[in-house]
């Protein structure tokens, strides 16, 4: 009888989820995953009390912290062994790993950056967190001090290096520490001895493994593009917001290293073409986050022009006009050496992606979140919704918004009429209608302001409940879905 594969719960984002795929790649084990948010999955809650990810079932047993869950995975499988034999190097290999799991991710998690929520901002937040991270890699670094070999502990790939290397990976693209060129203290030996060029493999294949299981070998190409890249930690990545139609935004996105341009949902493609003719400059991707014409009107054109290529959605591959290349959740995709995280966010309509730079703190969200506000539901549900969003803010506070339309100062005064008590909303909309008395854009936000001023991310507000007159039994996505109702005939 055929024995069901492990399954692992786990999300992209998740450096603990990282670890434990890189194991079971190394291992060799065959396993399925499954992308939960362990903050809003109901259900996740019975396969892990504390709601963490990850957590791994393996027929009837569920283990989950990823360290008892890698060294689960050694005993099974003993093939590529992680722990080294000799008891002195499994104890650096050992004290390096936990260094990484309890004295570095703990401390850059939600649980403790939510505590400073409202006492510091975003950027004060990001300094903390780079902190316990630089802490951290100068231990590692004093620890591995003198020793010479091809990983930390030996020529072998074992727990220390599984745990070191998502969590690089995390220092650099989410907590945008520059570990070649940064300030001196978050320059440590580690960046030397693991970015450094002959060992770049050694660290490329850490890296490349988890994706080559997740998006299919076809994937490979662009995750070792990336690596390729990884060094260029400071972005290099220059946006641009075009004004379209009457209140849409198009956003152009330039590499200043390699000059490549990008556009992201251009519904007209004149605005597109002057911006790019002052600048002299070419266009060679189009960006689509959904089908709707106000989002890809400019394709046709400018694809005709500039023989730019049409990227989107998988699911929209019969509607977005002119479309080259077909992207799903999770994939990466690489602009001009920045990754390029695709995210599925329905709820607007079926196909609607975001795109999220990490190595920038931007996403772009389309239709789905606004600045004060989410789409409206044409095509899906509002659990979908629901989940889009709170995918969206599950990325670190500082990341910056940028959506679709302008629509922030209307969507203001719907915001207050529900929520009028809410301090930030009340200075956040008027400091709104003075730029838009200006003419100034208020986009982008960030993640940090939607999260406290958004109505439809702020479902379980009783003042919002009560104006709504919203049963407490009511879950979020009921909720949402009477503040959108509501919003529909304001
Ligand atoms: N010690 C645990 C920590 C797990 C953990 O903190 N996971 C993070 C993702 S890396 C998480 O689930 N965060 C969700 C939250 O804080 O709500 C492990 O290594 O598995």
């Amino acid at each position: 009888m055929a024995t069901a594969k492990p399954i692992l719960y786990g999300a992209w984002i998740s450096s603990c989820s990282h670890r434990v795929r890189i194991a079971l790649n190394l291992k060799g084990v065959d396993y399925e995953y499954k992308a939960v948010n362990p903050r809003t999955d109901p259900d996740y809650e019975k396969i892990n009390p504390i709601k963490y990810i990850p957590a791994l079932v393996d027929g009837d047993f569920v283990l989950s912290d990823s360290l008892a869950i890698m060294l689960y995975l050694e005993d099974k499988y003993p093939q590529h062994p992680l722990v080294p034999k000799d008891i002195k190097t499994k104890g650096l290999d050992l004290q390096i790993a936990n260094i990484v799991c309890s004295s570095i991710q703990p401390l850059q998690g939600y649980g403790v950056i939510g505590l400073h929520e409202g006492r510091l901002s975003p950027d004060e937040s990001l300094e903390v967190v780079q902190r316990y991270i630089d802490k951290g890699f100068k231990a590692i670094e004093k620890l591995l001090d003198g020793c010479d070999s091809k990983y930390c502990v030996g020529d072998e790939v074992h727990l220390g290096d599984v745990c070191l290397a998502p969590q690089i990976h995390a220092a650099i693209n989410r907590f945008q520490i520059d570990m070649i060129r940064g300030q001196p203290s978050l320059i440590p030996r580690v960046s030397r001895k693991w970015l450094g060029k002959p060992l770049m493999y050694g660290i490329g294949t850490l890296l490349v493994m988890p994706l080559r299981t997740i998006h299919g070998v076809g994937r490979m190409f662009g995750a070792a593009r990336y690596l390729c890249n990884m060094t260029s930690v400071s972005s290099s990545l220059q946006i641009e917001l075009v004004p379209c139609l009457q209140d849409n935004y198009a956003y152009i996105l330039h590499d200043v290293d390699t000059g490549t341009v990008g556009v992201v949902d251009p519904s007209e493609a004149v605005p597109i073409i002057n911006a790019l003719e002052k600048r002299n400059q070419n266009l060679t991707y189009i960006l689509n986050t959904h089908h709707h014409y106000d989002h890809t009107g400019g394709n046709l054109e400018l694809k005709a022009k500039y023989g730019a290529k049409v990227i989107g959605s998988e699911k929209d591959k019969d509607r977005i006009p002119g479309i080259d290349i077909t992207l799903s959740e999770g994939d990466t995709w690489m602009f001009a050496g920045h990754q390029v995280l695709v995210m599925e966010t329905p709820g607007h309509t079926s196909g609607h992606v975001s795109f999220y730079f990490p190595g920038s703190g931007a996403i772009f969200t389309g239709d789905t979140l606004f600045s004060l506000s989410c789409g409206k539901l044409f095509e899906g549900t509002p659990e979908q919704m629901h989940s889009s969003l709170q995918k969206i803010v599950a990325l670190p506070d500082v990341t910056k918004v940028y959506c679709g339309h302008e629509y922030t100062l209307s969507n203001s005064r719907f915001a207050l009429s529900i929520e009028p008590g809410n301090e930030e909303l009340q200075e956040y909309a008027a400091s709104t209608a003075d730029l838009r008395n200006k003419n100034t854009p208020t986009v982008p936000t960030t993640i940090a302001r939607e999260k406290q001023c958004n109505p439809f991310l702020r479902t379980s507000s009783p003042e919002i409940k009560k104006r709504l007159s919203i049963p407490d039994h009511f879950d979020d996505a009921r909720v949402l879905e009477v503040i959108r109702r509501a919003k529909d005939n304001f």
